[in-house]
């Protein structure tokens, strides 16, 4: 199958069958965008689209380099400068599985998703930010991101730009996507509702239903997000696509090591697991 024939194409025309739905759609995303931080697109891939995602998801997760540890909202090692009750000194417990785009095959209905030129222009179109590249880091570029029980992903802000994610498979139980929409922008911090987020208050907290099939288009660098952790044996499945507004923008060296396991990316993506 064709990875275009996976986008329900009637609701989302991305491949330019129908320019004047097309650019509603568009419309409505960037609405989104202005309002809440991000633009929620439900039943972007078909239920076909969705079943083959999923066996993809099933059969890569083998592949997954798991994580874990205490973290913080900034993603980053808190200066000895802030004082102990800052947001930025907080640590909170996180557990996620990462399939690097170097080890996802070719034949990955995933990547040939990322990989389509009509996404990349859509995408594009509703970010409005000129020209759009794929994030160059061989590791982070596109991730299958595989949660089981007891895996969690801390408040945090994103230290990119924007990450569009695709829900593939729900857990049992919790593995929600909570946001607090546009909590910080470029100019205000507003440590005080941060605060207030990474200390229980609910009041701004809303959870999007990532039903599968659903893409989201997301600015993480202002909205302070996380997903609840995981109860039962069905693996919470997402596929997390990266875009930047430069080329050849990569991660560190340490980030990788983190998150893949490794700071050197196979060449091209093993046909087999374990690597022998
Ligand atoms: O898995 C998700 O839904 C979100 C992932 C996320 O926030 C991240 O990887 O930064
Ligand atoms: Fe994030």
């Amino acid at each position: 199958m064709n990875a275009i024939e996976l986008v329900s194409l009637a609701p989302y025309p991305i491949d330019g069958s129908n320019p004047t739905d097309y650019d509603s759609i568009v419309a409505a995303a960037q609405a989104q965008i202005d309002a809440h931080g991000y633009a929620e697109l439900p039943g972007f891939i078909t239920p076909e689209g969705v079943a083959a995602l999923v066996a993809d998801a099933e059969s890569l997760a083998e592949r997954a380099h798991p994580s874990h540890g205490p973290g913080t909202a900034y993603l980053e090692l808190p200066s000895d400068d802030w004082p102990d009750d800052h947001p930025r000194k907080k640590w909170m417990d996180y557990g996620v599985r990462a399939v690097g785009y170097d080890v996802i095959p070719y034949s990955s209905p995933l990547r040939q998703i990322y990989e389509l030129p009509d996404l990349d222009h859509f995408i594009s179109d509703v970010l409005g930010r000129g020209p759009l590249f794929h994030y160059a880091d061989p590791c982070g570029a596109l991730n299958l991101a595989v949660m089981g029980e007891g895996d969690q992903l801390q408040w945090h802000f994103d230290q990119t730009d924007f990450v569009v994610s695709l829900a593939i498979q729900d857990a049992d139980e919790g593995g929600d996507f909570e946001v607090v929409p546009l909590t910080r922008s470029a100019t205000e911090e507003n440590y005080d509702e941060v605060n207030a987020i990474l200390n229980g208050d609910r009041s701004r907290v809303t959870r999007l239903e990532m039903t599968p099939g659903t893409l989201l288009i997301f600015e993480g660098r202002y909205s302070l997000h996380r997903v609840s952790p995981i109860r039962g044996n069905t693996l919470r499945h997402v596929g997390l696509l990266a875009y930047d507004t430069k080329p050849e923008t990569t991660s560190s060296e340490l980030l990788r090591a983190i998150r893949y396991g490794r700071t050197e990316a196979f060449d091209t993506p093993p046909t087999t697991w374990p690597v022998a």
